[in-house]
């Protein structure tokens, strides 16, 4: 009985030993598991502090700057934790480890990074102006320290993180990634790209400048998402006023909302009328979602007229006039207005015997005053006439030009371009900008700034330059406007991020 108990003890004992083995093996290996897919930041990040100098001194001219930490945004857990505005779950650490690796690089000359992990590239490039780089604080620190001991906590803060990157984070600081997956629609899939911007169907048949993805520091720009984007302007009338550059971002508003749209043909323009250059009033709906997306040619927002001066019938401009096709704008949910470009001197006829305030006109105006006094005449309507509880505005700052060796007359060249700048070609902030920002700041209603200025300052590659036409004879060249697909494609996905987190 002793030995025949002993001995049936034993494959029990036997079996309690290896099932503790076993579990404790499957335990460690769990955790490890776990360990490693809540890490990986760090994994990298370490890797990317070690790769940057070699990556960059292999370029060359690389000052690499390197040892600054990444400023990071972490928050504390304070504020309401179930809002979470970034909905790209999938990729988070990933593009937040691509995000801190690139930072690190963000002071050197163009590096390109070859990200083992997610097959990227990166060109970082030197941001506008020269603003030092955020160190994070202390506080800042331990979350990031407590963000990857704290076990539990792990999933909630990388959530406020994420929140906190995009609330807080500045998406016109930044740089451009080449990025296959761009862009969001092809030529061939839009036929409202009308010929000054089809640089593909006029002969470009490199599309490497269709590519680049904006990278802001610190955050990522959501991808735009057609359906949701026609979701969220459901019943609405989206509409563009302002002047060439305006209609160059609607087309490219209407060729991104195609890609949702499953039959073409239930997408049209109101009254038929075909997108040129000369016309500006075009209304598109889409029937799927009782939506219009227009666009209203303006070239000042105020009224362009006439006057009598001495014997002549001169052009004027009615700086205390609001243009008179406003009337249609006023019912829009959404407006995005922009106004820059013509206020030059060859455009205004210097400012002399131009600019007119009721019966005056004056005889000599400078730009910026005239520009300034337009622009409350906008503003005031605006409060009037806009129910800011109905409509979100919008303001687009002004679009670079990047004529170099002359200006758009008088021989000005973009054509050798087929990289974006590492760095802008100006350094100081235009001072229509300037002026646009200080009289919104003084209207009632509240108005969104579309800034797309610096960013779009690197991309001197993204002008139609010899293929804004079809017959290339001429040796004027468009380094004003913008190629579609392309750049402006870019301050859509700006207006689309700040339409979904309102
Ligand atoms: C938290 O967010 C929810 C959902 O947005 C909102 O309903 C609630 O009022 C918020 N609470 C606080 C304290 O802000
Ligand atoms: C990206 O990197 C890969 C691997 O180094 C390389 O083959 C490819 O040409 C690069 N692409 C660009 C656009 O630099
Ligand atoms: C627009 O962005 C530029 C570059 O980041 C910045 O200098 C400027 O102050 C911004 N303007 C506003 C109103 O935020
Ligand atoms: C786009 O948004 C729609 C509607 O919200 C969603 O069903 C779809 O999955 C989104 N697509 C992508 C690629 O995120
Ligand atoms: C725009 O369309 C309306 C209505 O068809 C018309 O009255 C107006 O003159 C047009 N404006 C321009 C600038 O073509
Ligand atoms: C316009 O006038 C303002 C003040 O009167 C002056 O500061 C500015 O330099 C002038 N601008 C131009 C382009 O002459
Ligand atoms: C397209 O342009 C890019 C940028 O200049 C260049 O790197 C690439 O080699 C070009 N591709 C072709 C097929 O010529
Ligand atoms: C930009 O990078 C190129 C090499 O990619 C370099 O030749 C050029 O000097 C750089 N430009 C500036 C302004 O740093
Ligand atoms: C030191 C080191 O890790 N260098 C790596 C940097 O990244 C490249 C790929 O871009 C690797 O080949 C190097 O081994």
């Amino acid at each position: 009985m002793e030995r025949q108990r002993s001995f049936s003890f034993k494959p029990t004992r036997l079996l309690v030993f290896s099932f503790t083995i076993f579990s404790s093996i499957l335990f460690l290996s769990t955790f490890t598991t776990w360990l490693t897919n809540y890490t990986p930041s760090i994994h990298q990040q370490i890797h990317l502090y070690f790769n940057t100098s070699t990556s960059s001194s292999s370029v060359g001219d690389g000052e690499s700057d390197s040892v600054a930490l990444p400023p990071l945004t972490v928050h504390s857990l304070t504020k309401n934790l179930t809002v979470n505005v970034v909905k790209v779950p999938t990729l988070i650490d990933n593009r937040l480890a691509r995000t801190q690796k690139s930072l690190s690089g963000s002071k050197s000359e163009p590096v390109r990074h070859h990200v083992g992990a997610s097959n990227v590239n990166f060109t970082s490039m030197e941001e506008y102006g020269t603003s030092p780089e955020r160190v994070p604080s202390k506080e800042e620190k331990k979350v990031v320290a407590g963000d990857l001991v704290g076990k539990t906590q792990v999933p909630i803060l990388k959530k406020i993180e994420q929140k906190k990157r995009v609330e807080g984070c500045d998406l016109t600081k930044g740089y451009w990634v080449f990025d296959e997956s761009y862009p969001l629609y092809s030529k061939v899939s839009c036929p409202f790209i009308d010929e000054g911007f089809d640089c593909e169907g006029n002969g470009r048949l490199n599309r490497s400048y269709t590519k680049w993805r904006w990278q802001p520091k610190g955050c990522d720009l959501p991808r735009f998402n057609a359906t949701k984007m026609l979701e969220l302007i459901r019943g609405k009338r989206l509409v563009f006023v302002g002047d060439s550059i305006n209609r160059n971002q609607w087309e490219s508003m209407l060729c991104m909302l195609l890609g949702a749209i499953k039959d073409p043909t239930r997408v049209y323009e109101s009254r038929g009328r075909k997108i040129t250059k000369e016309k500006g009033n075009y209304s598109f709906r889409f029937l799927d979602y009782q939506c219009t997306v227009e666009y209203y040619v303006s070239h000042f927002l105020v009224h362009e007229s006439k006057a009598r001066i001495g014997q002549k019938r001169r052009s004027t401009l009615r700086i205390d006039a609001i243009d008179h096709g406003s009337s249609r704008w006023r019912g829009a949910d959404i407006v995005v207005f922009n106004t820059a470009h013509w206020w030059s001197h060859s455009k205004t006829q210097a400012g002399i015997y131009y600019y007119q305030e009721r019966g005056l006109v004056h005889p000599q105006l400078n730009v910026s005053t005239a520009f300034r006094k337009a622009l409350k005449t906008w503003a005031s309507w605006v409060d009037k006439h806009i129910n800011h509880r109905k409509t979100h505005v919008f303001f687009r700052s002004s679009a670079p030009s990047h004529f170099r060796g002359g200006d758009w007359n008088s021989g000005g060249h973009c054509t050798e371009a087929t990289l974006p700048l590492n760095k802008t070609l100006s350094t100081t902030y235009p001072e229509k900008n300037i002026i646009a920002e200080e009289v919104i700041k003084q209207m009632r209603t509240p108005v969104t700034l579309l800034n797309i200025t610096s960013l779009s300052a690197y991309r001197i590659d993204g002008h139609p330059s010899i293929y804004g036409r079809k017959t290339r004879s001429s040796r004027i060249q468009d380094c004003s406007h913008w190629c579609l697909p392309g750049v402006p494609d870019t301050w859509n996905e700006l207006l689309y991020f700040h339409l979904q987190s309102r």
